[in-house]
């Protein structure tokens, strides 16, 4: 079993999309681990996304995520970090694959609904960024 970090992001939120989301991770076969309402901050926000500071959406991209309530979760399932990337999609919603939740939910690359880790080190540091161990039992 492998554990990935998820978010449904403001847009998806505020369009009342987090329980249709939340919905396809429990049919798509996905243990919630942990789940949370947060509100962030921009510097929260600048802080998860540190990696993308040189980009040049860093600033649309950290006010985006601190524009509005997001969920955010802790997925389990085998394979669970390809798997989450696999249901969301293409970052492009117009890439996206028929079926997918950025196909389904998102609007374009800026607003794409949800956020899944990349690879086994940098879910071990957005889990660690939002909940502590004692939430994840
Ligand atoms: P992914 O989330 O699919 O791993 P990344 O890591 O390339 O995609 O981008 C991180 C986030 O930055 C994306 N989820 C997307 O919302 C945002 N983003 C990527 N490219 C752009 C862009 N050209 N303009 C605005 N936001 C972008």
């Amino acid at each position: 079993m492998e554990r990935t970090f998820a978010i449904i992001k403001p847009d998806a939120f505020k369009a009342g999309n987090a329980g249709k989301i939340l919905a396809r991770i429990y049919e798509e076969g996905f243990k919630v681990v942990g789940l949370k309402k947060l509100y962030l901050s921009k510097v929260e926000a600048e802080g998860f996304y540190y990696v993308h500071k040189e980009r040049p959406f860093f600033d649309e991209l950290t006010t985006f995520m601190s524009s509005g309530p997001c969920v955010v979760m802790v997925l389990e399932a085998d394979n669970a970090i390809k798997k989450w990337r696999d249901l969301m999609g293409a970052t492009n919603p117009d890439d996206a694959a028929e079926g997918t939740l950025r196909k389904q939910f998102g609007t374009f690359v800026g607003e794409n609904a949800t956020h899944g880790s990349d690879a086994p080190e940098t879910a071990a540091f957005e889990m660690g960024y939002f909940f502590a161990g004692l939430e994840l039992l």
